[in-house]
């Protein structure tokens, strides 16, 4: 038996969280074209050849501004230093940008095992793939490289396999049917900020948090989930509501189906939106969605 932990590591919009889902089998870790989506590490369990995968999502790696920023980098470099290896995500549309000669000077200090991910290979000249790969092997001491497709899956069962075959000898560290360290209620939550996300723009899906208020089953079976959006401008408020409750509608109606996936039951969502000014710097806000101890 084997089992050790993975971290993935990247700039924003690298891919982390579509692979990460890809290799579990299901949607555990929010996805949108938006930078910092993921906000907390997330933890999703494999089993692949006898061997427990525990791989770590983080936030992507960016400078940050306020004290929500700090939390999500900070969650990032922790998830390197509990690693057996570090795989190293990158858009090999975007190659190698400024952002991601930082993370390899950090990632040079922190971390003993690289592993190199080229990823989005579906939207690529083939061609473009090895330079890269060599470009950065002389600025890091890589131990492997994989190319692949996090969006179709190319690739992505070698890295499963290799994986399995590397991470040391030791039992397993999480019951064999978990697929996340992740209650529901915070994966509820995770749901509907992924709609918020999806749903509206600019600086909106940025001053937003969601917290499950409560999570009950029924007697049929069915989960009855009370979730409130915390906006930290009034005028926002208003946004997500959108004309005649048409946007919190959709957001609802979006986030019920993905729920009822990926709980395999009925789901039965209620949503509220209150102010509250400041949130992204309170501490327990920051403690509910999993940024501060
Ligand atoms: P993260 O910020 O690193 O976690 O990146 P996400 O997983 O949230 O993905 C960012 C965006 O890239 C989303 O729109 C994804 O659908 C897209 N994406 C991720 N992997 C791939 C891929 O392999 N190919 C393509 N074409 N798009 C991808
Ligand atoms: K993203
Ligand atoms: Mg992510």
């Amino acid at each position: 038996m084997r089992c050790g932990f993975v971290a993935l590591i990247g700039a924003p919009n690298a891919g982390k969280s579509t692979l990460l889902n890809k290799m579990v089998g299901a949607k555990l870790s929010i996805v949108s074209p938006k930078a910092q989506t993921t906000r907390m590490r997330v933890l999703g369990i494999v089993v692949h050849q006898q061997t427990q995968i525990l791989l770590m999502d983080t936030p992507g790696i960016f400078k940050p501004k306020r004290k929500l920023d700090e939390a999500m980098v900070a969650a990032a470099w922790t998830g390197v230093v509990d690693a057996d290896v570090t795989t190293l995500l990158i858009d090999a549309n975007i190659g190698l940008t400024e952002e991601n000669l930082k993370i390899i000077q950090q990632l040079k200090e922190t971390s003993r095992r690289i592993w190199l991910v080229l990823n989005k290979i579906d939207k690529v000249i083939p061609q473009k793939l090895l330079p890269l790969t060599e470009a950065i092997t002389t600025l890091l001491p890589i131990e492997r490289s994989f190319m692949v497709s996090a969006r179709n899956g190319s690739g992505v069962d070698d890295l499963l396999d290799a994986l399995a075959e590397d991470l040391p000898e030791g039992p397993w560290l999480y019951p064999e049917d978990d697929l996340t360290n992740l209650p529901d209620r915070l994966l509820a939550a995770e749901l509907v900020r992924e709609q918020i996300f999806l749903q509206t723009h600019e600086e909106i899906p940025y001053s937003v948090t969601v917290e499950t208020e409560s999570f009950k089953e029924r007697p049929d079976g069915s989960i009855r989930i009370d979730a409130t959006i915390y906006v930290s401008r009034a005028n926002h408020k208003a946004i997500i509501i959108g004309d005649k409750g048409q946007k919190i509608r959709l957001i609802g109606e979006r986030s019920r189906k993905e729920l009822g996936r990926l709980l395999e039951r009925q789901c039965h969502l209620f949503l509220v939106v209150k102010e509250r000014k400041g949130w992204d710097s309170e501490k327990a806000r920051l403690k509910a969605i999993g940024l501060e101890d």
